[in-house]
């Protein structure tokens, strides 16, 4: 089944013209690597592919939303209230098959985010190069607004992480590595996808959609509530990536 945006998104990006910033610090290399490493302890026998909303009932994941780095660039583009819409880990293990479609992050069966009060981070905890599968993206992308979109079952996929655009999207893709430690901000609109991981090490990064309170249309009310992270009164936690690299 495809489902259309509920209204035609606004073309002006806080990422400017690429609707993407890559690189960006959100800790130490050596901490994200720590991180990683005892991630792959707690998975390695199951092979757990994703985690959902870690961010709440993890205290690692929780910090990492939270990272004063990665904040500081989220507030310069939508403002100093911020709270977090949902969070996903991604494990990918070598030698699977594991494939995450073209999409958008901003809009889905959950929710429609406004582009202009909304981003994306797309965090490397351990070393993401292109043959990790480390997302492919279409710069410029998000000038066309949110596409028509159905759910990744129809792909062949479900993982239960996202809705799919559903046609092979126009434009080069183009891999974008990030460093353990490194962070990838993006457009809600802006076109990614991931391919197998082809190395001998797994792949992890955690996926954030930041939100302002006034950015959100909620599709589904079993979501779980919006964790503010950001603007005066709002509870504060420990942060994992405090000092400055
Ligand atoms: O981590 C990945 O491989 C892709 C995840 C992604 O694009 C997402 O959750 O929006």
């Amino acid at each position: 089944m495809t489902l259309s945006p509920s209204r035609t998104a606004p073309a002006r990006s806080p990422l400017g013209l690429r609707g993407l910033r890559a690189a960006v610090a959100w800790t130490h290399r050596a901490s994200a690597q720590a991180r990683a490493a005892a991630l792959l302890v707690e998975h390695r026998q199951a092979q757990t592919e994703i985690v959902r909303n870690p961010h709440l009932n993890h205290d690692w994941a929780n910090a990492i939303v939270r990272s004063p780095l990665l904040l500081d660039s989220v507030r310069a583009a939508i403002g100093p209230n911020v709270s977090v819409e949902n969070t996903f880990l991604v494990m990918k293990w070598p030698g699977r098959d594991f494939t995450v479609p073209w999409h958008q992050d901003g809009i889905g069966s959950r929710v429609e985010l406004d582009p202009r009060r909304s981003l994306a981070a797309w965090i490397a905890i351990s070393d993401a190069p292109a043959a990790a599968g480390c997302l492919d993206v279409i710069a410029g992308s998000h000038l066309r607004g949110y596409l028509p979109y159905g759910p990744e079952a129809d792909t062949g996929q479900d993982r239960g992480r996202a809705d799919a655009v559903s046609e092979e999207p126009e434009g080069l893709p183009v891999s974008i590595p990030v460093k353990a430690g490194k962070a990838l901000l993006m457009d809600t609109r802006l076109l990614h996808r991931s391919c197998p991981n082809t190395t001998d090490r797994v792949r992890i990064a955690l996926n954030v959609r930041y939100v302002a309170p006034d950015g959100i249309v909620r599709r589904d009310p079993t979501c779980p509530s919006l964790l503010p992270v950001s603007g005066n009164g709002w509870p504060s936690a420990p942060t994992e990536g405090r000092d400055r690299p």
